[in-house]
């Protein structure tokens, strides 16, 4: 079965991270229990003042599979995955997936995801390999994910083609080794970071194609200071790597 790719991987946890999600939460939530019934679900709160809390809380209080974080504060993306995913391993869930909550990834596309992670450590919802798409996205968005998907991997050299996309299954030994607590990126570029982490240690990470769409209610929250963080990071990323290959040149471990 599609959410028990394979009964060693173990139970399945999707972190949904929210910041006034009122009008989305509720109706995600229904839709990945439709598609995948066994799934649990860990929604990760910043204090959001539109009560997507409260609304979390009740789901949580009529469905076992539901689970509710609540933070004082909003913290950026990345702040409330690492809460999240530390939350999910020490539960020992095996497989520990990414979502958003509003509607941009489709629940019904997880089984893609999940049937993949047998032969490999991470598998990424991508929306720029063959087969993936992206609808309704204004083009400056667009452009903004293709060039912070091209810019981060040159920088990095990484053959990877979304670099950015926040839909992604992580088996939970994957997570175990990326030192979470060091994380400090706080935005979306916590999604390059956890991904050049993972390739650094040479774990398998494969691509399969997604839908993505733009969400219908509710405000984005991207910002100048989200992308400004990842330009800053993923360039330093890039200068270490170089300052790496050149000082393996000299002590002769690159020929
Ligand atoms: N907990 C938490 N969730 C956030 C924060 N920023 C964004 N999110 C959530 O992350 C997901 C993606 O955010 P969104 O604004 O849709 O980004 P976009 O799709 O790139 O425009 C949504 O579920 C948001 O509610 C934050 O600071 N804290
Ligand atoms: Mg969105």
């Amino acid at each position: 079965m599609a959410q028990q790719p394979d009964q060693e991987l173990g139970q399945v946890l999707v972190v949904i991270p929210t910041y006034n999600e009122r009008d989305n939460i509720g109706k995600i939530v229904k839709r990945l229990h439709t598609a995948l019934p066994d799934v649990h679900v860990l929604v990760v709160d910043d204090g959001s003042p539109d009560g997507t809390g409260q609304l979390a809380d009740e789901m949580a209080a009529a469905d076992d599979r539901v689970h509710v974080m609540h933070r004082t504060e909003k913290a950026g993306l990345g702040a409330a995955y690492v809460a999240g995913f530390q939350w999910a391993l020490d539960r020992n869930y095996g497989v520990i997936c990414e979502m958003d909550a509003d509607g941009s990834h489709a629940p019904e596309q997880l089984h893609r995801l999940l049937d993949a992670l047998p032969q490999a450590d991470l598998v990424l919802g991508s929306r720029w390999v063959p087969g993936g798409e992206v609808v309704n996205w204004p083009t400056q968005r667009k452009l903004l994910s293709l060039g912070g998907s091209l810019y981060s991997r040159l920088a990095l050299g990484a053959n990877i083609r979304d670099m950015t996309g926040g839909y992604r299954a992580f088996r939970a030994d994957t997570l175990r080794k990326l030192n979470l607590a060091s994380v400090a990126s706080a935005g979306y570029c916590f999604q390059i970071d956890l991904l050049w982490r993972t390739l650094e240690l040479g774990f398998r990470v494969r691509e399969v194609p997604i839908t993505f769409l733009e969400r219908e209610f509710g405000e984005s929250k991207m910002s100048g200071n989200i992308v400004r963080e990842a330009l800053i990071r993923v360039t330093k990323w890039g200068l270490r790597r170089r300052g790496n290959q050149v000082k393996d040149l000299f002590t002769g471990k690159r020929k």
